[in-house]
């Protein structure tokens, strides 16, 4: 009996002093919490905020709209719009309003831009010394009947082909940044304005950019070629766009709204990287994950 009572009576003596040392350490982290937030407000100055529920939005603007403070979670969509509470409320628009929400626009980003190279055709040098921009002279490498040989071709004089495809020199400049010349060609037969530069791929002006609706969880493609592109729906209201041009070392894209009042925004990059990567033979393909891949 005595033997059993010794570890018992030790066991009860330690318990004892774990059962008064936990909780007063306790109480005391969980006062300073509460006294650092508190006088953190206070203290820094800052407006104190009516948040009942604390999702991030003052209840004023809450009961603006009728919404019930406290019952309201900063990711729950009242207008079915797409759009949370909280980027509503970031946004200055009417959480109870599904035509009213930020712009459908700022959740698409580019997540692939693709062009295919014009294989064969090089400018490899140009003759700009004469005073006359007319016999300015591009010297172009073509492949014809499967081989490489060397086109002189003087500005608006005739035409020369690659690989039986018929172009013509438009014109010859030096780029104002690069000071390198440029020669812009066009395919006879088409509006086009094709920049070469000296022993550079030349691509064509056809770029196609694969856009992520992060809202929609859904990707589309748009080519420079095809009229617009629309967001949203009937009952949330349509945004209209069109693709005006893809910048690939940027991973960038510019689109111009359609309406009363155009407005161009530059579309940037998928924030994380997407695996699903377009790739093609002859074509200049990046991915937002081609250079990000894990
Ligand atoms: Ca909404
Ligand atoms: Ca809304």
């Amino acid at each position: 009996m005595k033997l059993r009572l010794i570890p018992t009576l030790f066991v009860f003596c330690f318990a004892l002093s774990l059962a008064t040392a936990i909780p007063a350490f306790a109480d005391v982290s969980v006062l300073e919490v509460i006294d650092v937030t508190r006088d953190g407000i206070q203290e820094t100055g800052l407006p104190e905020i009516n948040d009942q529920n604390i999702n991030g939005i003052p209840d004023e603007w809450e009961k603006e709209f009728k919404l019930s403070p406290g019952q309201t979670a900063a990711d729950s969509d009242q207008d079915s719009d797409g759009f949370t509470l909280i980027q509503e409320y970031e946004a200055k628009t009417d959480p109870t309003d599904p035509k009213s929400h930020p712009k459908y626009i700022t959740q698409v980003f580019v997540s692939a831009i693709s062009r295919q190279r014009i294989t064969g055709l090089e400018l490899v040098s140009v003759e700009m010394k004469k005073s006359d921009k007319k016999d300015w002279i591009a010297d172009f490498a073509v492949i014809r009947n499967n081989r490489k040989r060397n086109e002189f071709v003087r500005m608006n004089v005739g035409t020369f082909k690659n690989n039986d495809v018929e172009f013509r020199l438009l014109d010859l400049e030096v780029d104002e940044k690069t000071k390198e010349p440029v020669a812009y060609i066009q395919r006879v037969g088409r509006d086009e304005r094709i920049p070469c530069r000296v022993k550079q791929p030349v691509y064509d002006p056809l770029i196609r950019v694969r856009f992520q609706d992060a809202l929609a969880d859904r990707t589309f493609i748009v080519s420079t070629t095809e009229a617009e592109f629309k967001l949203g729906t009937a009952k949330t209201g349509e945004e209209t766009y069109k693709l005006v041009s893809a910048d690939v070392s940027n991973m960038e894209a510019v689109v111009k709204s359609v309406g009363e009042k155009p407005e161009t925004v530059t579309i940037r990059r998928l924030p994380r990287p997407n695996p699903d990567v377009v790739t093609g033979d002859d074509s200049d393909d990046r991915g937002a994950s081609g250079e990000k891949s894990e």
